[in-house]
């Protein structure tokens, strides 16, 4: 590798540095030594630095670990790793040493992080703009059957971040404090860099947080950063929040006056210098603040909406309500006095031209973020083609009439250097010694794959590497959670956040369901594992209680002889990036069985269609483009159309009661949920608790899916024994993967949105 233009290895760098060979070298020796030296090749890659930017602004980024990442980018990842073997030392180490910052909640923080990777890769003018937050999000620890959150630090002595200059003063209602900007390099898959710009202060103080993630929410200074706020799609609303999301917002609008001013801007033509994109309503603030801050460099009102206007887009990335910010205004009021009064003039200007009372930014004593995002952005996208279309038809349909030009989708994507060459190198080496590598430039190109769909040798290396990961995440497991796995059963896993919509419940109803059959001697022909991964809300009672059914069932199952040969329930403890990681390639059978019209789009999805996991899904976000895309023999689709559901919600005609009267085996599984067996294991409070909901409202509809549900999934295991046919549908799901690059996805957005060059 090179550094300063001068070539050196890895070898004479730890020699010169620690005056001893690789070999004797500690894991945290090698470790900080290859930090530094990405750092400084990544120094020495350059940017874009064209006239317009576009400034990514979100409240997460959920980057993982970056060791691995962007020694593939830097393309020196093969020479390190062989380097580290010859001297008895393994890369896996490195990494499991290394810390995850958490800093993002779920899909929407990792689809920001796969953004600015292909940013990078495909050399755009582009930044990302976010919080430092220290803690990140809680680590997950399981205790009697139930979630506990404990702090999760992340930032070492030596961490990504690099300290810069730039400091800001931001104002807030009766005090003030001053901003410190740490920056993370981002390394693309071909030379280029761009940026991460994390906002900080100095007077946070990690003394505040104990053993739990409690602390003292008033004192502002101490605690601006110390968290990211733990909710997703669910956004409860508290002040603290408003403060974290105003000091990002006031932070990046003086950095993008401020650079633009630098490369020669005299404000007036702002939008010839930047573009924003706003991700979901977190980032909403900046269009008022952003004409506040036009307005102290003494621009008029009037022109300042107009500059703001044609710099600021919206993406919306849910259609659940209480994901959609509403702030009260007693609120801003308190945090940010001096921006009341500008988004009340947002407000009366649309009140003063438009009749539709149900787009106005104040109503009822709450701010409207998304409406003032829509009103005053100039593009308005969703994140996959059905949930675009409901936005535009259904929930946003009132904007829509008055905006149609401004509406259009987006479809989510994810970055290939991560989810495919990072963490399965093996199928990675496979798909290069078919086709050539042109796929890591071009994703498109996996589409030669389908050349071999009716090759046998082929398939059974497709098989091979499969089972090679099945093995490796059974290891894996073992080390690290002392979980024991059989790496011959079918592998069922879904993992992303708990949440109602998402079903979690239902499936642990077919995994109630299945237990019953196998004790009535219905066994299945090949053992099935059950993988669940996923963080609640720590204020969301409901999704607890599900994480704790699951884990009940797990230790009733393991304990029972005639069922846990056939049968286990596996949920890992503190899902994160690095689990994915491990998890997704190593997956026979993708769970994607969100009540549809509910999940916005999904990116797991993807992770694991390219990985060469089958989906069992229900028609919703992308898994309708994959549907598509794959065609009806390779994907498992089942239960309502999400014209079914959304008409169910209009006329409110519900009554899951009646489902579970009609079902035999529905009511089996449900009231094992409060059965002496369950009792035994779990709390009653919590057990009985999910039972009522589910009885009594089942908000997601998971009782009308459910027959439709454990049919398909039966198809699908006794599908999986026919292994040559099996094979071929993972390989056209490889094969048909490439569009869900985010290359592709960042490509459309500046083709159609940003417009850089
Ligand atoms: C989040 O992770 C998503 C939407 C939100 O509004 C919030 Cl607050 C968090 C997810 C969607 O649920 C998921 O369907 C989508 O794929 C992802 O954003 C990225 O667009």
């Amino acid at each position: 590798m090179k550094i300063n233009g001068k070539e050196k290895d890895f070898a004479t760098i730890i020699k010169k540095k620690y005056g001893k060979g690789i070999a004797k070298c500690t894991t945290k020796e090698l470790y900080d030594t290859l930090l530094e030296t990405v750092k400084e090749l990544a120094k020495e890659k350059e940017s874009n630095e064209g006239k317009k930017k576009l400034y990514y602004i979100s409240a997460e980024f959920l980057i993982g670990k970056l060791l691995s990442n962007n020694l593939i980018n830097l393309g020196i990842y093969e020479e390190v790793k062989e380097t580290l073997k010859e001297n008895g030392k393994d890369l896996a180490d490195l990494e499991e040493y290394e810390a995850e910052p958490s800093l993002g909640n779920g899909g929407l923080g990792r689809l920001a992080a796969c953004f600015i990777d292909s940013i990078a890769t495909l050399g755009l003018n582009g930044d990302g703009v976010g919080l430092n937050y220290h803690y990140g999000l809680f680590k997950q620890v399981f205790e009697k059957n139930l979630q506990k959150e404990t702090p999760n630090p992340w930032i070492t002595e030596d961490s990504w971040l690099n300290k810069t200059e730039k400091t800001y003063e931001v104002n807030f209602g009766g005090f003030k404090v001053k901003s410190k900007l740490y920056d993370i390099d981002v390394v693309g898959y071909n030379n280029r860099t761009t940026k991460l710009h994390l906002f900080d202060i100095d007077t946070v103080d990690e003394s505040i947080v104990g053993e739990t993630i409690d602390f003292d929410k008033e004192q502002i200074e101490k605690n601006l950063t110390l968290f990211l706020y733990p909710d997703d799609s669910d956004d409860k609303g508290r002040l603290l929040r408003v403060y974290q999301q105003y000091f990002m917002v006031s932070n990046a609008a003086a950095l993008i006056i401020d650079e633009a001013v630098e490369k020669g801007s005299n404000l007036h033509d702002l939008a010839d210098y930047a573009t924003i994109q706003i991700n979901d309503t977190h980032p909403s603030m900046v269009i008022p603040e952003l004409v506040r801050q036009l307005q102290e460099k003494g621009l008029l009102m009037d022109e300042a909406i107009e500059i703001v206007s044609k710099v600021c887009a919206y993406t919306n990335h849910t259609i659940l309500a209480e994901a959609l910010e509403k702030w009260p205004i007693a609120f801003l009021d308190k945090a940010v006095p001096q921006l009341m009064p500008i988004i009340r003039e947002l407000d009366n200007r649309i009140k003063g031209k438009v009749k539709d009372e149900s787009t106005y930014i104040i109503k009822d004593g709450l701010v409207h973020m998304a409406h003032m995002d829509i009103h005053y952005g100039y593009s308005v996208n969703g994140v996959a083609y059905l949930h675009t279309e409901i936005l535009k038809n259904t929930e946003l349909n009132n904007f829509y009439k008055l905006y149609p030009e401004k509406f259009n989708n987006k479809t989510n994507g994810i970055t290939f250097r991560r989810w495919l060459m990072e963490c399965n190198p093996e199928l990675s080496a496979l798909i290069t010694e078919l086709i050539g590598d042109g796929w890591k430039k071009d994703a498109n190109e996996l589409e030669k794959l389908g050349n071999f769909v009716n090759d046998d040798d082929v398939l059974n290396k497709v098989l091979d590497v499969k089972h090679q990961k099945k093995v490796e995440l059974k290891n894996y497991l073992k080390a690290t959670q002392n979980i024991d796995i059989n790496e011959d059963s079918v592998f069922d896993i879904q993992v992303k956040r708990l949440h109602e919509y998402k079903r979690q419940q239902m499936n642990a109803l077919y995994v109630i369901n299945k237990y019953f059959e196998i004790k009535e001697g219905k066994l299945p022909k090949r053992p099935i594992t059950v993988f669940f991964g996923a963080k609640a809300a720590p204020a969301y009672v409901i999704a607890k209680d599900i994480i704790h059914l699951i884990l009940c069932l797990q230790q009733i199952i393991e304990k029972d002889p005639k069922v846990n040969k056939y049968l286990k329930v596996v949920m890992v403890e503190n899902y994160n990036v690095t689990l994915a990681e491990k998890l997704i390639p190593a997956c026979d059978i993708s769970e994607q069985i969100s009540l549809a019209s509910k999940e916005a789009s999904g990116t797991s999805n993807m992770k694991f269609m390219l990985n060469g996991a089958i989906t069992l899904g229900t028609m919703d976000g992308a898994n309708v483009e994959i549907a598509e895309l794959v065609g009806d023999d390779n994907i498992y689709t089942f239960g309502e159309s999400s014209e079914t559901v959304i008409k169910r919600y209009e006329d409110a005609s519900y009554v899951s009661k009646d489902y579970y009267d009609e079902d035999e085996d529905l009511q089996k599984a449900v009231d094992f949920i409060v059965s002496k067996e369950l009792l035994k294991v779990g709390c009653k409070e919590n057990l009985e608790r999910l039972y009522n909901e589910l009885l009594n409202k089942d908000w997601f509809m998971t009782f009308p899916d459910f027959k439709d549900f454990v049919e398909t999934r039966d198809k699908v295991y006794e599908d999986f024994e026919d292994r040559k046919a099996w094979a071929k549908k993972m390989l056209i799901n490889i094969s048909k993967a490439g569009f869900f690059s985010s290359d592709r996805t960042i490509a459309q957005y500046n083709d159609e949105i940003w417009k850089l060059k």
